[in-house]
């Protein structure tokens, strides 16, 4: 039998204000999830601290609600533990590419293969509304007042430079194209980044729905346009002002993974590896070695 979207429905009630981009993105992924014909116990959600980070309660599947900035970690090693889940981190643009984004960097390095899902409002929302890594320069703030000082960070480009083997921005208004983009993501094997357009209704009145609306476009209806080309992709991944591309900025196929080269993976995932107690010569012999 297929699975069908309602299999990843949970009776928990979002908390997120009404309008939240969070909603297109939990649908868009139960919708990617059920269309790949996957079960809830195959999935695990690793997800930080923050708004959207609440998407796993929101959902049946396996979930782990980490700590900020730490979501990378934790869904590494679930995965090196257990190579055959389908591993999803899912956390806004703070968490991921702000406290987290060292582990962004060396996740994609290892090609991990793990999809990491941002929710890129372009603000704290849960902490109400400071400016975040991705909030564009004199974005105005309570705590902010004359403006971010800093250039915001450029998720695309850094995942190109730092060799991630799937780069993708989807929009949260837009479910089917993002459902689908969020399926090729799963589907990829390697580390694969979807970074989410998501508008905060409450504390980002710049970047909102109708903002975007007047501003996107799709590369795959872009004429020439192929996601294999890495030179072409790092022009797109500078191209945010008057038109900004969403869809697959880039994949490379056939990779080895790091879990595919990790030599103590050779015989299988960890729980497939039997556990034993040392034998006391074992335990002496080890003595030995070290003391
Ligand atoms: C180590 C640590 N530092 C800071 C915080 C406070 N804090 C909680 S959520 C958050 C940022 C939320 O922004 P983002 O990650 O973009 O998620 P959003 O709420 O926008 O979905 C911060 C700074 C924390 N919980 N833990
Ligand atoms: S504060 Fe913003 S990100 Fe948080 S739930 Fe509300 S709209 Fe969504």
């Amino acid at each position: 039998m297929m699975s069908e979207v309602k299999d990843f429905a949970s009776p928990v009630r979002p908390t997120w204000c009404p309008g939240c981009g969070n909603f297109g993105i939990l649908n868009a992924l139960k919708r990617a999830l059920a269309n790949l014909d996957l079960e809830p116990h195959q999935v695990l959600l690793v997800s930080g601290i923050g708004c959207g980070s609440k998407l796993p309660d929101y959902m049946k599947a396996n979930g782990f609600m980490g700590i900020h900035g730490r979501v990378l970690p934790i869904a590494t090693g679930a995965k090196l533990a257990n190579h055959e889940l389908k591993v999803i981190a899912v956390h806004g643009d703070g968490d991921g590419y702000g406290i987290g984004g060292n582990h962004f960097l060396y996740t994609m390095r290892r090609n991990m293969d793990l999809v990491d899902i941002i929710q890129n409002n372009q603000v704290y929302g849960l902490t109400k509304g400071q400016y975040s890594p991705t909030s564009e320069r004199g974005f105005v703030t309570k705590t902010s007042p004359e403006g971010a000082i800093e250039l915001a960070v450029n998720p695309i480009a850094l995942a190109l430079a730092a060799g991630a083997t799937f780069i993708a921005r989807g929009f949260a208004g837009e479910l089917p194209h993002l459902a689908q983009l969020l399926a090729q993501a799963i589907e990829h094997r390697g580390y694969a980044l979807v970074d989410v357009l998501q508008p905060c209704v409450i504390f980002n009145r710049v970047n909102t729905y109708d903002w975007f609306r007047a501003r996107l476009y799709k590369l795959e209806e872009e004429e020439g346009y192929g996601p294999s080309n890495r030179e072409a992709a790092w022009e797109k991944a500078f191209e945010w002002g008057d038109r900004i591309p969403i869809g697959l900025f880039y994949q490379v196929e056939g990779l080895p993974t790091y879990e595919d080269q990790l030599p103590a993976l050779r015989v299988g995932s960890l729980v497939k590896q039997g556990l034993r107690p040392l034998t006391p010569e074992e335990v002496e012999a080890l003595k030995q070695e070290f003391v």
